[in-house]
Order: C-alpha cells, then structure tokens, then sequence
C-alpha cells in the first residue's frame, strides 16, 4: 500500500487519541502496540473485505486448510512486511520517539502449535495469501494454547500461557457467523413419507461455536484471506436453566476450546481431544455450507467451489461430518454425497510413527459422536464390500476403518479423500512402499509428494535484515518474489569481499543472541565459538540424546587434555517435550545437568557450552536461526517425515549436519555433498536391521571405549543430580534394545563433528558452502509448496510460477 511517513504519523497519533485519548508520550509500549495493531488492522481492512467480495462474485474456488495447529508467531512485522510499509511505520514510529523493535516484543507469540506441523500451516496461510490462492485457515481458537515450559531444577514444568489476558489485536469476533455443534444424545432413523431415511436426534448437547476471524496478509498483492478459528461457548440458556447446572455445563463446554492437546495419558484427556477435533471440523465445514450455498450453485457441484484440506488426522472427521450434511440436510443419496466428499476431501500425512496415527475407541466416538459413528460404520461397511470383490480379505482388513474396536483416523481420510500426499520424497516412497502399502495398492493414483517448505518472508527478511540487505545488494530483490532467484547468489562464491561480509554478519548475529542470552539466563557465550543448533520438538526419534552423548565425549576429551585442540563450541537446544512423555522429559533433565556440570567447569577453559532455552517457540527461533552454525537434524533415517528447521537454518547460511532423512535428502540434492555433512544409517540400512533383527546396541556399549565412559557417566554420579534419568536412558539405550539406534550411529556422528571442527577454521570455505547453501534454500519456499498443493490437489487457481 502506498503510504507516506507523514500520513502514517497522522493516523498513529489520531488513533492513540481514539483507543486511549492521550498523547503519545504518556503511553506505555504496551499501548504503543496495541494502537499500532489497529491502525495496520484498518490499513487492511478494505483489501480483507474486497477479497471475499471479489472470491463470491466471481464464485471462485476456495481452499479451507483444516488444522489443529497454526504457530503463527508475532504477526505485527509479518503484517507491516507484507503490506509492504515496514521501513516507512519504523521511521515514523521513530520521528515520535518509538522504537518499533521494543513495541514488537509487546505482542504475545501465540503457541497455538506443537512444532514442525503447526508451523508448516501458519506458512502456508502466508504463502497461499501471497500467491494469491483463495485459500483460509480453520482451526480452534485456544484460550491458553500449548503449555509454557518453565525449566525447575533442570526439570520441565509446564504452565498456562495466557496468550489472551490482554486481548488480541488481530482477531473479530464474529457472532453472526456462529454455528451450533451437536455431541451426545441419541440418534435414530426413520422413513419419511418419500421413504427417504431421516435421522431424528435427542437429548444432544449444544455447543456454540463462535468464530473469530483473522486477517492473512498476501505480501504486497492486496490479498487479505482469512484465518477462522471457533471458540466454543454455551448458547443461550432457556429460563428453565438452574443456576448450577448452567455452570456445569459452561465448564465442560468451554474445556473444549481451552487447551491444546489435554493430557492423553486418561481417558477424560481423550475424550476432550475427540471433542475438540469434531467441534472444529463440524464448525468448519457448517460455515463452509453456508458461505458456498451464497454462492447459489447446487449442492451436487461443491467439489467445483471448495477444496478442505485435512492437515494430518486431527481434521479426518471432516469425511463423515460433510457426509453427514449432504444427507441428512441436503438431502442428497449417498452415491452422490460420497462423491462430493471425496472430491472435496484431501489428507496429508506428517509422520510414520504410530502414536500419532489417532484411533478412537467404539464406545467413546459412538457416544459422543452417535449420528458421526453410524457414517463412519456405512463408509466401512461400504469400503470392504467393495474392495472384497477387489482385493485379498487381508488387504481388506488392514486397511477397513474400524478394527479391533476402534475407528482408525488415517484410514478414514485416506478412504475419504481423492489426495494423500506425504512431505518429502523420502517419506513419501515409505508411505507408498511400507507404512501406507495397502493404500498404495488400492489407491495408487491418489498418492503424491509435497515437500514441505517455508516462507522466505519470516525467516529471512524480518529475522535476519542484515543477511536480506547483503543479498539484495547482491542480487537484487527479484528472489522475494521469486526465492529461486537466490541462486544468483552461486556467482559470489569465490568472491572474497562476500564471503567475509557474510562471515561478519553471522558474527553479528551471534553476538546478539549471545547478549540475549546473558540477560535471559546470565550466560556468557564466546561468539567466536561454533554455534552448533538443535531446535525441535523433544522425541527419541529426533535424537537429541545422540548430540547430548557426543557433547560429553567431548568434555571428557578436554578433562583428560585441557589443551586438546578442539575450536570452542556452544550447543543450543530448544525443545518442549509432550506433558506426558517420561522418557522425553527425563532427556530434557539430563540435557540440563549436563550443562550444569561442562556450563561450571572452568578446567576446560570455556571450550563447551551448552544453552538449553526455556520455552521454546518461534519468537525465540527467529532469534536462534540467524546465529546458527550448524543446523542438527540428526533424527533416525526414516522417521523425520520432512523437517522444516532444516530449510531454516540453511537459508540463513547454517551448514546442515544430517543424516540422510526426510528433506535434508532433498537439501544434499541441492546443495550437492561438498555443501553438508552427512553421516549414519540409511533408510535401506534401518529396514534391514528391523528385517534382521541383527542390531544389539549393548555389543556397540562392550566394544566402543569411549561410548562406555559416555554412557557409563550417566550412571556413576558424574552428572550432578540425575541419577534416576541418567539410569533410564541408560537402560534404554544399552538394555532395552536403543529403538534410534543411537549407538550405532554414535561413532559416525562424531566423525562427521570432528570434520566441521576442521572445516570451520577455514573462514572462506565454511563461508563458501553457507553462501551455496543460501542460493540453494529458495526451492524450499512455502510459495511454491502451496502453488503445487493448490494446482495438483485443490485445482484452485494460484499464480504459478517456474521453479
Ligand atoms: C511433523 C513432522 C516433521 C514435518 C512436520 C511438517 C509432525 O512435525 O515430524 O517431519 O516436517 O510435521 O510436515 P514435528 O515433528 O516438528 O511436530
């Protein structure tokens, strides 16, 4: 948008009188933020309303991506970014005496996300904006989000975060547009005059699914689309209601919106999920109905105007919910109303590892879900009659919906969906090939890769300035728009001039993490050490135990030669662990007493560090990924689906140490392998071994010196205050079979370290890959992901460009 310095500052103080009536200068940031966030929201406004405008009268296609998740990350630079006035709001904030850096911090970081997932998804609802596919978030407005880790004695701790306690600024309530979400009761079917069966529903409970509405930016395109997430609330009571009763049911029926993923080790935790993923689904495909039925094309062409996209199992139950519409409320036979779901419908799966493929017991979704479970029985009951003339009864059973008492999500959305598609190439093929292989005979044209990515604007241009200015002097600004331009970039390779540009801007960025991390945790860091990162959810898959058991062979190495000539090193670690996952848990602990003991040991002369950051996010991943040297990803080859941390850290110049596993394949394709250390186990190699059953960690213990004082010190007291987790890994990594085969891998990991201990006292040749590694990281912008998601799968119209 155009906008001048001076209308700017007009607006701004014209709208701190109109929220506050007081000058600027009486205000507190907080307050700064606040009238900034309006005034960017009217900056918007007209664009927000005359894209849906322009989507219904030209009755276009829209795309609803169904999430649980949505790490949005601060959104007031992202917002002042896209409409394309960043640089004009910080001078003007600046002519008023307001430092824009110090009101950004003001806004809460909403953790309405886990990890790679949730933030894949606040990616693309950026990227569709920005590549002008009509395309909206749905998800669940959650009061407190994903708990706040508090680290207690090394020990995670989990607390409420109330992102909301002081309103959110970009979100609109929007009354009119609440639906009404229907659990329990009871559910039978009768024959109408016509001899049409219609369900008759008792005794169910109402919930009020009210929505709040956020604006999504399109850089610099006047596109705003939107982010619909329901709050669950009590609808308005008759004057029967007593009072207590009332209460009761507003508690339960508010739990609903209130926390995201509620503690799955009971049932009632369960149960909650279950709620939570039908009250989202069931409200966004109601809303979706209405919004299409405006549009006056029958019910029959639906698929041609409204694409749903099911963002791994949380959303699957949106099959049978829209099955549910057509036929009870459309009225539509169910050949026809199958075949509009199934057009409509498409699913992405996240991940191989069997705890996240959801399955709900019989009784629990039968109760809570009556009308829900009787769909659900008629697609299976349905799908294996169909398929049992087709296919050999034990593809049939592995594949059906429910079995052994339970409703199988990844079934009912693959069955239910015209697109599956994994989020690499690695991925994908063990889809097709193993996880997924009945599928994949049944249904093989449905199969297809997405490779995740990520957007260039976040993790580029607002993280890092410094790097986008060196690029644009270099190359120009074309790769904004167009990322892959990036590859321009190669032609500075053996430019001395650059490369120590790009040498001193990484130091910069070192030094400034380094400064925030002496006034959050009293650290002091040497930024001339190797920067050496791991940011990620906490799973045994992702290996966090394999660094952490290579920094200790590390600092027994300077315990037994304090002058071993080793460059100095700090490990970062960011990563929450799920509430009730012990063994996750019990790593973070040791991490922690690990770093008491090398963090206070002066005998080594500051050669090791280890910062574990509390809380984890992505404000603090904005910070981190700019600093990073190195970028671990360093999971068990096969179990990564994809990785997005990787695509991060290599756009900002961090060389990738990986094995060779979900994207980071895709990366060493790019960059080629001169430009990453790869190391351990390959796919191929993990399956044989599972094949095989040959792999006995407790040999590697025996047979390895220097992993048995490694393991043997998370037992014998040398790490302070950990005995009982030091014992359990142990035990799991020597005793109980190492199911990451960490051992394995430990001695090819640490080789692969020692290399980029040589490599990084080369300064041109460590700048030289991280300068390839940048030109290369452009393929992996969410643009794209989202633009072939958009032509190969929702079949909306997207402005495509070549990659
Ligand atoms: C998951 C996968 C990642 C993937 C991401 C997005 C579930 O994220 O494990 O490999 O990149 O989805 O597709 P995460 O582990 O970070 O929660």
């Amino acid at each position: 948008m155009d906008l001048s310095k001076r209308k700017f500052k007009d607006d701004y103080k014209k709208m701190m009188t109109e929220v506050y009536s007081m000058d600027i200068s009486e205000a507190e940031p907080t307050e700064q933020f606040f009238v900034l966030g309006n005034l960017v929201r009217t900056y918007s406004s007209k664009n927000w309303s005359h894209t849906n405008q322009v989507y219904v009268e030209n009755k276009q296609k829209q795309t609803y991506y169904f999430s649980m998740e949505f790490l949005l990350g601060r959104m007031l630079k992202s917002n002042l970014l896209n409409l394309g006035i960043l640089n004009t709001v910080r001078d003007g904030l600046y002519d008023l005496g307001i430092d824009l850096e110090t009101i950004v911090q003001m806004e809460p970081d909403p953790g309405l996300g886990n990890g790679g997932l949730g933030r894949l998804a606040a990616c693309f609802i950026d990227s569709m904006a920005t590549s002008e596919i009509p395309g909206h978030g749905n998800g669940i407005r959650f009061k407190y989000g994903l708990f706040k880790q508090k680290f207690v004695n090394g020990y995670q701790v989990e607390l409420p975060e109330n992102w909301l306690q002081n309103g959110n600024v970009w979100e609109t309530r929007k009354m009119h547009a609440a639906v009404t979400v229907r659990l329990y009761g009871k559910v039978w079917l009768e024959k109408t005059a016509s001899g049409v069966l219609e369900p008759h529903y008792e005794g169910a409970q109402k919930v009020l699914a009210v929505p709040y509405d956020t604006a999504v930016i399109g850089y610099k395109n006047d596109v705003v689309n939107t982010l619909r997430l329901w709050s669950a609330e009590v609808p308005a009571q008759d004057e029967s209601t007593d009072y207590w009763s009332f209460i009761h049911q507003r508690n339960q029926i508010e739990s609903i919106s209130e926390v995201l993923y509620p503690d799955d080790s009971n049932y009632e935790g369960r149960l909650l999920r279950l709620k939570q993923e039908y009250f989202f689904v069931s409200a966004g495909v109601q809303s979706i109905i209405r919004h299409y039925k405006k549009m006056r094309v029958p019910m029959l062409h639906l698929a041609e105007k409204v694409a749903i996209h099911i963002n791994d199992t949380h959303p699957a139950l949106s099959v049978p919910e829209l099955m549910r519409i057509l036929l009870d409320e459309e009225k539509m036979d169910w050949e026809h109303a199958w075949n509009v779901t199934v057009n409509v419908m498409s699913y992405t799966n996240h991940t191989i590892m069997s705890e996240a493929l959801e399955k709900w017991p019989i009784d629990m979704i039968s109760t809570l879900l009556p009308r829900i479970y009787q769909i659900i029985c008629e697609i299976d009951r349905r799908f294996t009659m169909k398929m049992s003339t087709l296919f050999d009864p034990s593809i049939v059973e592995r594949t059906r919906i429910i079995e052994c008492g339970h409703v199988k999500m990844a079934h009912l959305a693959i069955i239910g969906s015209h697109s599956i598609n994994g989020v690499a190439q690695l991925h994908t093929t063990i889809l097709k090939e193993k996880v997924l292989h009945d599928f994949y005979l049944i249904y093989p044209s449905k199969f297809n890769n997405k490779t995740n990515g990520i957007t260039q604007r976040r993790w580029l241009m607002l993280a890092n300035e410094p790097l986008c200015n060196l690029i644009n002097r270099k190359i120009g600004n074309d790769w904004e728009t167009t990322p892959t331009e990036l590859k321009m970039l190669k032609a500075f390779r053996d430019d001395e001039k650059t490369l120590i540009e790009l040498a001193k801007i990484k130091h910069q960025n070192k030094e400034r993490f380094a400064k925030h991390i002496q006034k959050t945790m009293g650290l002091v860091l040497n930024p001339d050490a190797i920067f050496d990162v791991q940011i990620k959810r906490l799973h045994a898959y992702k290996r966090q135990l394999l660094n952490l058991l290579h920094i200790l062979s590390l600092y027994f190495q300077l315990k037994d030669h304090p002058e071993a000539d080793l460059h100095p090193r700090v490990f970062i670690f960011g990563a929450k662990a799920a509430p009730s996952y012990t063994y996750a848990k019990q790593i973070i602990k040791l991490i922690n007493s690990v770093a008491d003991l090398i963090n206070q040991d002066t005998t080594i002369k500051e050669k090791l560090k280890i910062v574990f950051v509390e809380n984890y996010g992505v404000s603090l991943a904005e910070k981190i990924i700019p600093a990073a040297d190195i970028s671990e990803q360093i999971s068990l080859a096969s179990k990564e689906a994809s990785g997005t941390s990787n695509m991060k850290l290599m756009l900002n110049g961090a060389i990738t140490l990986a094995t060779l596993d979900g994207a980071n394949v895709e990366i060493r394709d790019r960059v080629g392998s001169n430009n990453i250390i790869i190391f351990g186990l390959r796919e191929e190699e993990v399956y044989q071994y599972y094949h095989d059953g040959s792999y006995h960690s407790k040999s590697y213990y025996d047979r390895n010196p220097v992993l048995r004082r490694v393991l043997n010190a998370l037992i014998d007291g040398t790490i302070p205050d950990a005995e009982a987790e030091g014992r359990s890994v142990f035990d799991s990594l020597v005793y109980y079979g190492d199911e990451y085969f960490v051992l394995r891998d430990f001695d090819a990991y640490s080789a692969a370290q020692k290399q980029i201990d040589q490599l990084y006292r080369d300064t041109l040749k460590w700048q030289r890959m991280a300068l390839i590694n940048i030109a290369g990281a452009g393929t992996f912008s969410s643009d794209y992901t989202v633009q072939q998601y958009a032509s190969q799968i929702w079949d909306v119209f997207s402005r495509i460009r070549d990659i």
